[in-house]
């Protein structure tokens, strides 16, 4: 009697046991207002990881995260993933760029530990001038003049004052008659003999020789330097309103860096004229070779 007692309490002992386990699988079934599905709906029951330290071994068809099916992310920095198998996010890899990139101002933005951050970049400004050397120093764009005698347009040569020239030296004039160097252009031994031969509008300039100098006689534009050939036949001094680019720093240095602004005529220069430094612009901005768009400058900043 005694025996069958203690055995009714073992029985009762292990019902109890049994009710408590099937308790703790209830428990651990997941919140899946948490979860975001995956696709196609759910069986029922059963959860991967439960909670509470004991592990259930039922349950099929539960749901799984798939992080190419989570929301995606708004931050190019952020990439969608999978934590707990609940949709979440995550980093993306540092150094990764942005969709927010400007060409040609050595800078890019790329992502560093989840943020976007604009650090310097090998990613120099394009000036579209052959004689200028494009570079980025410390982040910012440089287009500097590239040496004299450097090749330009196949058959020409940099002036070293970023204008694309016939020559800087004789040796770049090989072709008889034109077998010397003057002033960028090759000509002509009887261009440099000191007289005014046939063909010269003025001793050594004009024609087939050089362009003249303000004052000095000419036929026609082309005969002066500055391009303007005055009604007294004489090449006139060159104006910041004689709608001509005065440049280049042959015989006065005058060199407008677009026409009629610039250099000699101060920072009168509008967006997108040519321009050496910040004083040739309205803006006083001069980027690489051009004058900034302000309007445009403002909206890059935000
Ligand atoms: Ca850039
Ligand atoms: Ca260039
Ligand atoms: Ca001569
Ligand atoms: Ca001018």
């Amino acid at each position: 009697m005694k025996r069958t007692n203690s055995f009714l309490g073992m029985l009762i002992g292990a019902v109890a046991l049994l009710s408590t386990a099937t308790g703790c699988e209830l428990i651990a079934a997941p919140d899946r207002t948490l979860i975001q599905p995956t696709g196609g709906s759910g069986g029922t029951g059963g959860a991967t990881g439960g909670s509470g330290g004991m592990t259930t071994t039922g349950g099929t068809g539960g749901t799984v995260c798939d992080p190419a099916a989570c929301p995606p992310s708004d931050d190019p920095c952020k990439v969608a993933i999978c934590d707990n198998n609940m949709c979440g996010f995550g980093n993306v890899d540092n150094g990764t760029e942005t969709p927010n990139q400007t060409a040609g101002d050595c800078k890019h933005e790329v992502c560093v530990d989840g943020v976007a951050v604009v650090e310097n970049d090998d990613d120099p400004l394009n000036d579209m001038i052959e004689c200028t050397v494009d570079t980025c120093l410390d982040g910012t764009p440089t287009n500097e003049a590239a040496s004299a005698g450097a090749q330009c347009e196949t058959t020409k040569v940099c002036d070293g004052n970023k204008n694309c020239v016939e020559c800087v030296d004789d040796a770049q004039c090989t072709t008889a008659p034109e077998t010397l160097c003057d002033a960028n252009q090759c000509v002509t031994p009887f261009c440099v003999n000191g007289t005014q031969d046939m063909g010269e509008t003025d001793v050594d300039c004009g024609g087939p020789c050089k362009p003249c100098d303000t004052d000095q006689g000419c036929g026609a534009d082309v005969d002066c330097f500055h391009g303007d050939c005055g009604p007294n036949s004489k090449c006139a001094a060159p104006t910041c309103s004689d709608g001509i680019k005065n440049n280049g720093t042959y015989l006065m240095d005058d060199g407008e860096t677009d026409v009629d602004c610039g250099g000699p005529c101060g920072a009168t220069c509008g967006p997108n004229k040519a321009c050496d430094v910040n004083g040739d612009c309205k803006g006083n901005e001069c980027t690489g070779s051009t004058c900034t768009h302000l309007r445009r400058r403002r909206s890059k900043q935000r």
